[in-house]
């Protein structure tokens, strides 16, 4: 499953800063996560989770493994670059990867690091979008139209709907904003169009303004229809990433941060890649595990092992509260919290679960 979220945005927004800020948090050890590949630009990171720690204590494990979302630092983002400007279209196949996009927007005014015009996030991102409708454009425009005398249903569905979507493009109106029915959605999916992936926005501001929240530099800015815009000071996060503990405390309380921008960044990018969690509690560990919103009970036990899948049976499945308040999987069962759930089971957030499969 592709977890990985492209961090893009002019030259000089503070792409890299941020990506490394990110990279200090990079797990070390790979080896409980099949999926993890560690590459110079991708760094993969933790999921904050405060169920996980509860969990633990209740079961009495020591060992908590938390689910990961991988960030990838994506160069070569400019005006023109769609057409082949600065390093060309090499980004566009990194961008297409990504299941999702942090667009970094600079607000901060520092004359040592160079821009040309004034700060305005607003215009740096008609820009990249500019190059991302038209890369988008590019990629719709190598559809034919179906031969009329052997085009089935589907194939003149698929027409109209690419006529839509250059329609919306050429107004400079992103996919992921235009209204498309479940079925439209299907047939799009396999265009992979950029402007289709879910954004996020990080507002690189001021080291006075990191404690803001989002709603109130939207508004500075004019962003607010952008979408969710999360403040952050890079320089302030690579800072923060290099101490530790109580002085780590100390400074964010210096600068009114009572989160870390970080975090808000690595949740937020985590819920919109719309992803959901379920939990494994036992003595050998506590462990959040990725799956897609829907996924039945067997799509989740594959994600545990592929013979778990083949060899489902039944799912136990009690949801996180009860399991807390019941203190484990004893107490939930008398109390009747616990439910056997079988091969139609629709998964929900948070659900603790242990399988019973037949391998
Ligand atoms: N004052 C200030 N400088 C920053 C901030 N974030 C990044 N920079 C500086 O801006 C320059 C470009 O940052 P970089 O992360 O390399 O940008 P990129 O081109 O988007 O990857 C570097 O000199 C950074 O130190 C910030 O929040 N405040
Ligand atoms: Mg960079």
């Amino acid at each position: 499953m592709s977890l990985s979220i492209g961090i893009v945005g002019l030259p000089n927004a503070g792409k890299s800063t941020l990506f490394n800020a990110l990279l200090s948090r990079q797990i070390a050890n790979c080896a409980p996560y099949p999926f993890c590949t560690i590459e110079p630009n991708v760094g993969v990171v933790e999921v904050p989770d405060l169920r996980l720690k509860v969990l633990a204590e209740i079961v009495h494990t020591e060992k908590i493994v938390p689910a990961i979302v991988e960030f990838k630092d994506i160069a070569g983002l400019v005006a023109g670059a769609s057409k082949g400007e600065g390093l060309g279209n090499k980004f566009l196949s990194h961008i297409r990867e990504s299941a999702a996009i942090v667009h970094v927007l600079r607000a901060f005014s520092d004359e040592k690091v160079i821009r040309e015009e004034e700060i305005n996030p607003r215009s740096d991102f008609e820009i990249i979008k500019t190059e991302l409708c038209l890369a988008d454009l590019q990629t719709l425009e190598k559809q034919r139209e179906p031969n009329p005398s052997v085009a089935t249903k589907e194939d003149r569905a698929r027409w109209e709907l690419v006529l839509k979507l250059r329609r919306a493009l050429e107004e400079g109106v992103e996919i992921r904003k235009v209204d498309l029915s479940g079925e439209e959605k299907l047939l799009a999916k396999p265009f992979f169009l950029l402007t289709a992936k879910p954004a996020i926005f990080v507002l690189n501001v001021e080291e006075n303004q990191a404690g803001r929240t989002g709603g109130e530099m939207a508004n500075f800015w004019n962003l607010s229809d952008m979408g969710e815009i999360i403040p952050i000071c890079a320089k302030v996060e690579m800072e923060l990433s290099d101490l530790s503990g109580q002085e780590r405390i100390d400074y964010q309380g210096e600068l009114g941060l009572r989160e870390s921008g970080l975090e808000k960044l690595i949740n937020k990018g985590y819920e919109v890649l719309g992803l959901q969690t379920f939990l494994t509690a036992g003595e050998k560990e506590v462990r959040a595990w990725t799956i897609n919103k829907g996924d039945t009970a067997p799509k989740a036990a594959g994600v545990i092992h592929t013979d778990f899948e083949k060899g489902f049976i039944k799912a136990q499945v009690c949801s996180y509260e009860n399991f807390v308040l019941y203190k484990g999987w004893r107490g939930a069962a008398e109390a009747g919290k616990v439910k056997l759930e079988g091969k139609e089971y629709q998964m929900r957030e948070g659900d603790v679960v242990e399988f019973k499969f037949n391998i």
